[in-house]
């Protein structure tokens, strides 16, 4: 490791940009779902949201539920709502999206009350959809909507711009580009987003991104990764670990070496494939 992750200049322009751009837009929120990972529910949650959001009502979505190791992200769960936040665990590839638009109705009711008393029509409510990176903003939204309304992808960065997107309930949702915050709290926290492609994998060397992987695996799941890996017994030499999984795939340079490139990018996209599940990185 050759300098320190946090200090990493890494935070794009474009996160600022689209920071200001939802702060322009809150006037018109009623409600804001924020998604976290459910791999990395403390890692991916947003730093600086309140400061956006300020005081709107809010649905905290945990995304990828199918990929976690439920257990723990349960406890982090239960923190969340201890600490008051309505939580709702998704799997977007098969979850109908009925609960969502419940919640959001009821925490809608008073103020549709309130302009009903004001003798104001009832309009639609106008949710935003905020969140990190590849986390599952726009894939929500074409559940939501029930129809591919916006271009989603598995990787860092697909969406560009803001945009309302209509629903065939009486919900609006404004999609927004991922951002992450300007400065990393640690290098475990950037490691964690990393492992789940929230950042781009020009960014962070992806031999300490595979690493931080392996060592997670070693450390909370160790079958899960003898398993993928047909290791016999589990090793601190990485090294070795490596030359395995090098050999195992093929992945070698002329004269039969390793390509250790090769080997960290088929350990990362290995989670990002989904072949690797079951996991979580944060621990309550
Ligand atoms: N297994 C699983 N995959 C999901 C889930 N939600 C989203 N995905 C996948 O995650 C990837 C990213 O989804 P997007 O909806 O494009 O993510 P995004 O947050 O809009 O990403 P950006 O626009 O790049 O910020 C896609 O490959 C989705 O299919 C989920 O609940 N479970
Ligand atoms: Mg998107």
């Amino acid at each position: 490791m050759n300098e320190n992750k946090t200090n990493i200049n890494w935070y794009p322009g474009h996160m600022a940009k689209t920071k200001r751009q939802i702060r322009e837009k809150m006037d018109v929120i009623d409600v804001v779902y924020e998604l976290v990972d459910s791999r990395i529910p403390y890692s991916s949650k947003m730093r600086d949201i309140d400061d956006i959001i300020k005081n709107k009502p809010r649905i905290l979505i945990m995304t990828k539920y199918d990929l976690c190791d439920k257990e723990e992200t349960n406890k982090w769960l239960k923190y969340y709502e201890n600490l008051g936040y309505k939580v709702l665990p998704v799997n977007l590839g098969n979850n109908n999206m009925e609960d969502l638009v419940k919640i959001t109705h009821e925490i809608m009711q008073e103020k549709q009350i309130q302009r009903i008393d004001k003798g104001l029509k009832q309009r639609e409510v106008r949710a935003l959809v905020i969140g990190i990176p590849n986390v599952g903003k726009s894939t929500l939204i074409n559940r939501m909507a029930k129809r591919n309304a916006v271009v989603t992808g598995n990787m860092p960065g697909v969406t560009k711009n803001l945009s309302f997107i209509k629903t065939n309930s009486d919900i609006l949702l404004l999609d927004s580009p991922g951002i992450l915050w300007p400065k990393f709290d640690s290098e475990e926290v950037a490691l964690n987003l990393a492992s789940v492609s929230a950042i781009k994998s020009d960014i962070l060397p992806i031999d300490e991104v595979a690493i931080h992987i392996l060592k997670k695996l070693n450390t909370f799941y160790p079958s899960i990764l003898k398993q993928r890996y047909n290791l016999d017994e589990l090793v601190e030499d990485y090294e070795m670990v490596y030359d395995k999984i090098g050999k195992k795939i093929g992945a070698l340079i002329s004269g039969g070496e390793v390509d250790y490139d090769k080997v960290s990018l088929a350990i990362i996209n290995d989670i990002k494939n989904e072949y690797i599940k079951g996991i979580t990185f944060d621990r309550r």
